[in-house]
Formats: structure tokens, C-alpha cells, sequence
């Protein structure tokens, strides 16, 4: 039976991280889905959580003396993850290196292009595919009978060959997820100081935002039995001491029926005094269900991080502004009177960004007053319509800059050091004034201590100059912002087989683009995708072919 080892690569940006040591989700689902089918030979190695370097995991491969090697990328991690995969051919030649995850689903020709090393891309969804290949190389039916496999990439020589995209995991209910795979010591939520984990309810979205990827990569939406998720939570915080999750779904909210029955599962079981939990969603979503917030956070739902202003940043749309302004505050007041933490995402960075679009946001943020407001940069994920739209705008492919904290796209108004700086004068405002004025008096028990753990993570990162590669990028405030070096790595560029194809998609992109947005502008206002967005689904027939 092949030895299997799975590695979560060491590329850190200051980000989300600053919360604490995530799990590596795909890691345990996969783990699930190879002992199911009866490859139980299955390590771990979370180089990113235990920042092993090149040369301690080199030794660690080796010492693991594995067949087959499975590393994941999203798309800022693809340069660490190819990293990875060259060394274990190095020290295990004769393993086989596999790679999954977004980026290298959409981006194969790319990544084998500049990866030649790896074995065979696992695209989309990976418990199935990966139980195929495996049982393919443990049968001794591996090269020969790849091309049969579906959802797979590799090369032929000097060919890239893609099979048929597989079929989606149709019945989520039958996942099962191995999480005593993880090490979870490691995984602690720095605001509650609990062990955090990523269970996942849903797959894919409703939704075609342009500038987003998910939907393209789950594309048909699936949801598991409330009961089954549930039953996982349960031996998540029995057997592993977990004290808070999120779950992994893009819009867990949009089945009403299902959430509400996951909320009243958890309280009917007496998990929300053992485990408390964070989602993301829509302000469509909590305006449509203002009535049921208190039963969700009875079920333990205490941070709900809404894309509040998404829209009106990409200004890729002409509906009345104020509308959605006005939705915005409404279901961040709703939250707030439910006892539930909000937290304002603004995406800004754009082509027009000026000073002014940026002082507005930071506005809108103080007015709403959530708990919480991130401000990410724009990230053109090369494989969405509006990357494709931007076209000749998009100078820098340096895909490991490409990670919400980097601007990528230089606005006309001004360079990319000011840029950063106006962001981190937003964030200097509003939480100042949230730490002087509001966290240390909003509230008493709960609600006081998981402010003063969010404010406790932003200073930690703050002080370590880890927030937003602040160190790296040599920011320490607005007299440096001149000074601020990104170090984009100008040889990145992208392969020629992998241009070929957005030549073409730039020009289709431009066309659908403007049929979309006359659509949207005369359709009714309810049935708007949160940011805008094309209509197109990845079909199981697409992306099936050869390239030289
Ligand atoms: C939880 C989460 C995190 C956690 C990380 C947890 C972890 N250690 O993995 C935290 C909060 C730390 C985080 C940080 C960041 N994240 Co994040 N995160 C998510 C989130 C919400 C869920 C990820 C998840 O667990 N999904 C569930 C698992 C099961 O799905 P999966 O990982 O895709 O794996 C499946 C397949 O991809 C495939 N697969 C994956 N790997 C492999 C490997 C092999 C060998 C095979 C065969 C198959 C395979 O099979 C799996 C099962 O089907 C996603 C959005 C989402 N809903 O997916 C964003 C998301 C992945 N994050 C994103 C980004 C950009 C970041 C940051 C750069 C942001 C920042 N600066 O902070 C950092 C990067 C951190 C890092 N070094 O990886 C983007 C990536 C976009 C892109 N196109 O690349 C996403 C999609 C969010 C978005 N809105 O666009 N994130
Ligand atoms: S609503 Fe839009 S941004 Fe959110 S996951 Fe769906 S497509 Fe992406």
C-alpha cells in the first residue's frame, strides 16, 4: 500500500494569520477520503503552522521515505508549494508529486510550465480524484492509464495534458473528514485562546462575483445534513479539545432551512456552552433572516464577518449606492443587537481608488460601527472574469504577492506605498478609537473578552510588524511610505501556453462584461449578486485539453 505524506506549505502574509494557527482543512478531508478507501498510510507535515524551513523538511521527507507526495496551493503559496514538491523529488526521486488546490486547478499550464517536476495536478475537488490516482499508482496502473483518470493535469513529454474536469463530490454527506491527522495543540484561536478548527457544511455559491474565485471552483452547490455536521462538531470538541470554529462554506446562510436547523442542533445538543463559532456571510442574508439572529446566537454563532462594501468599491455597477449603504448599517445594527460581533470587509485597491474613495470607506466604517473592518487590497486571482477583464491593467505576476495585504494594481491617483499607507491610516483611526473608547467598556463576560482577544491579536501582530508584511515591505508609518518596497519579483511572468488562453478569454470577458452590468442594471435590486458578476459556471465538459 502507498505511503502517503501531505504538506501544507510555509508561506505566511499578514492577514488572516494574525488571528492564530489555523487547521489545514483539506489535509483532514482528504486524509478522510484515502483511509476510507482503504489507503490508511497517510502523514501529515503543516510546514506553514511549525514554519519549517526548506532544509528541515527536506530531512523530514526524507526520513518519511514517502510513494507519493501531495502538497496544496492557494494562489499566493503556488511558488512554496512547487518549492515543496521539487524537494521531495530530490530527496524521494522516485516518489510521485501531486498538487491541489485552486491556484493549480485553473492554473495548470502555468504551473506546469514553470513546475515540470510535478507528477499530476489534482483540479477541483480532491477526495475523489486523489482516491482515483492513488489507487491508480498502487494498482501499477500509473502513467499508463492516466489519461482515463478525470479532473487530473500533467505532462506528456512536452505536452500538457488536461482529462475531463470529474464530476463535483456529489453527496457530501458521505465525507469524512480524518482531523486526528492534525497535531491540535498547534491550532488556538488567539481571541478566545481556545483550539480552533475549519469544518465545512457547504460547498459552492449561488453567486458569480467577477472578482472572486470560489464559485468557479466548487461550482454546483451542495450541502450536508445539518444532523452529520453537527455530529462532526460534536467529536471535533469531545476528541480534539476544540473551543471555536468557522465553518469553510462561502455563504453558509443561503439555505435558510439548513442553517436553521444546524443552529437548532447545536443548541438541542449543548454544544454553544462548549464551542462558539464565526461565519461569513451576505447583509442580504441578515437582513432576510433579521428574525432568527437570536436563535443564532444561542447556537453559539458570536462573529459574523460581512462583504459589506464590495460592491460599491469595484464600482462595477450603477445601483443606488445608498440603498446598499443603507442595508449595510441596518444589518450591522441587527447584529449588534443579537450580541453578535460584526466585522466590515472592504475591498479597495482598484485602478480608481483615490484618497477621497478611501477616506469614504473609512466613513462608512466609524458610521456603521462594527466591531471589527478589515481593508483588503484588490487581488486580481488571475482565473476570475474581472482578471481577465483587466487585462493589459495587471502588470505584476508575482503570484506570491497576490495575498488581500499587497497591492497588486497600481490606482491612477497614486503609487502603491500611499496606498498602503491611507489603508493603514484607516485602520490606525478606527482602531484607536475602538480601543480607547469602545472595547474596554463595551459590555462585561463574553463580549468584553473576545474584543479585548481581537484587539490583543492586532497588537501582537502589530508590534511583531507582521500585519500586512509591514516589516517586510519596510513600513513603519506615513514618513516611510516613499520608501516602501514590495519586492515584486519582475521575472515572474506568465508561461506562454498559459497566455494563449487569455488572449482569448480577455476579449470574451470585455463583451460579456458589458451585457452583464446593461442585465444587472435592469434587473430587481433583491436579486443582485452581493458584488456584481458574470453568470458563468464551470460545466464537467470544460477544460479538457492539449497543449504544446
Ligand atoms: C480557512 C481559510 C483560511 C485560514 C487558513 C487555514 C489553513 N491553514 O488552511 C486562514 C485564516 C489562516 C487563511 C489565511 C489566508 N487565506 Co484563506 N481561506 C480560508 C477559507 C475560508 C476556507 C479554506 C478551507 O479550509 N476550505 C475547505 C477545504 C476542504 O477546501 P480546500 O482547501 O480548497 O481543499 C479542497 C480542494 O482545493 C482540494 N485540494 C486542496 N489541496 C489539495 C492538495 C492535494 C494534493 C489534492 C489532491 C487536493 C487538494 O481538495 C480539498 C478537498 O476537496 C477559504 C475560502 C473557502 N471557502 O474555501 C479562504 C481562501 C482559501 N483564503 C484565501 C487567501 C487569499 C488567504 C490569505 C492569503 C489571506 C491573508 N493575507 O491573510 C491567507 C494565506 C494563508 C496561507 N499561508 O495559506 C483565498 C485564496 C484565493 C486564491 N485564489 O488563491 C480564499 C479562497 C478566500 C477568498 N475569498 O478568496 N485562510
Ligand atoms: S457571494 Fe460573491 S464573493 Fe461571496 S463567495 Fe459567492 S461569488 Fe464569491
Amino acid at each position: 500500500m502507498p505511503k502517503i505524506l501531505l504538506i501544507h506549505p510555509n508561506y505566511h502574509s499578514g492577514g488572516a494569520e494574525i488571528a492564530g494557527n489555523w487547521p489545514p482543512a483539506w489535509a483532514a478531508y482528504l486524509a478522510g477520503a484515502l483511509k476510507k478507501a482503504g489507503f490508511d498510510n497517510v502523514e501529515f507535515i503543516d510546514a506553514m503552522t511549525n514554519d519549517i524551513d526548506d532544509e528541515r523538511l527536506s530531512a523530514m521527507i526524507a526520513a518519511a521515505a514517502p510513494d507519493i507526495v501531495g502538497a496544496t496551493a492557494i494562489t499566493p503559496s503556488i511558488y512554496k508549494a512547487e518549492e515543496v514538491l521539487r524537494i521531495a523529488k530530490t530527496v524521494c526521486p522516485d516518489a510521485y508529486a501531486i498538487l491541489g488546490g485552486v491556484h493549480a486547478t485553473f492554473m495548470y499550464k502555468q504551473v506546469l510550465s514553470e513546475a515540470p517536476w510535478i507528477d499530476a495536478i489534482v483540479r477541483g475537488e480532491g477526495e475523489e480524484i486523489l482516491v482515483e490516482f492513488v489507487r491508480a499508482v498502487a494498482e501499477g496502473r500509473w502513467p499508463a492509464d492516466r489519461s482515463e483518470i478525470k479532473g487530473i493535469a500533467y505532462l506528456d513529454g512536452s505536452e500538457i495534458v488536461a482529462t475531463p474536469a470529474a464530476p463535483t463530490v456529489k453527496e457530501l454527506d458521505k465525507l469524512d473528514p480524518d482531523w486526528s491527522i492534525l497535531q491540535w495543540e498547534k491550532y488556538i484561536y488567539v481571541p478566545l485562546g481556545v483550539r480552533v478548527a475549519i469544518p465545512n457544511m457547504a460547498r459552492g455559491c449561488p453567486f458569480t462575483c467577477s472578482f472572486c474565485s470560489q464559485w468557479k471552483f466548487w461550482r454546483d452547490y451542495r450541502i450536508r445534513e445539518p444532523k452529520a455536521v453537527v455530529d462532526e462538531i460534536e467529536r471535533l470538541v469531545r476528541d480534539h479539545g476544540v473551543g471555536f470554529f468557522i465553518l469553510a462554506d462561502e455563504e453558509p446562510t443561503i439555505n435558510k432551512k439548513k442553517f436553521t436547523e444546524f443552529c437548532r442542533e447545536l443548541i438541542a445538543r449543548g454544544l454553544p456552552d462548549k464551542v462558539k463559532w464565526g461565519i461569513n456571510t451576505r447583509v442580504t442574508d441578515i437582513m432576510r433572516d433579521k428574525d432568527l439572529l437570536p436563535l443564532w446566537r444561542e447556537a453559539g454563532l458570536v462573529h459574523v464577518s460581512l462583504g459589506t462594501e464590495a460592491a460599491a468599491q469595484m464600482k462595477l455597477d450603477r445601483f443606488n449606492k445608498e440603498t446598499k449603504v443603507a442595508q449595510n448599517k441596518e444589518a450591522i445594527r441587527l447584529l449588534r443587537e443579537a450580541d453578535i460581533f460584526t466585522e466590515a470587509q472592504f475591498i479597495v485597491g482598484l485602478d480608481n481608488e483615490t484618497p477621497e474613495t478611501l477616506e469614504e470607506t473609512y466613513r462608512m466604517a466609524w458610521d456603521w460601527q462594527p466591531d471589527l473592518a478589515n481593508w483588503s487590497m484588490y487581488t486580481p486571482w488571475p482565473f476570475t472574469p474581472l482578471f481577465q477583464e483587466l487585462g493589459d491593467k495587471v502588470e505584476v505576476f508575482d503570484f506570491s504577492k497576490y495575498n488581500f495585504v499587497t497591492p497588486i494594481m497600481k490606482p491612477d491617483a497614486m503609487d502603491r506605498g500611499t496606498l498602503l499607507d491611507l489603508v493603514m491610516r484607516n485602520y490606525r483611526r478606527f482602531y484607536m478609537q475602538k480601543a480607547l473608547f469602545h472595547y474596554p467598556w463595551r459590555g462585561t463576560g463574553f463580549r468584553r473578552k473576545y474584543l479585548l482577544g481581537c484587539l490583543k491579536a492586532f497588537l501582537k501582530a502589530g508590534v511583531q510588524r507582521t500585519f500586512y508584511d509591514l516589516g517586510k515591505v519596510g513600513y513603519w508609518g506615513p514618513q516611510t511610505k516613499t520608501k516602501v518596497d514590495f519586492h515584486f519579483d519582475d521575472t515572474r511572468q506568465i508561461a506562454e501556453a498559459q497566455l494563449d488562453d487569455w488572449r482569448a478569454m480577455h476579449d470574451r470577458k470585455v463583451r460579456e462584461r458589458k451585457l452583464a452590468v446593461k442585465a444587472q442594471v435592469a434587473a430587481e435590486r433583491e436579486s443582485i449578486a452581493v458584488c456584481g458578476g458574470g453568470s458563468e459556471q464551470m460545466t464537467e465538459a470544460d477544460h479538457s485539453s492539449r497543449a504544446r
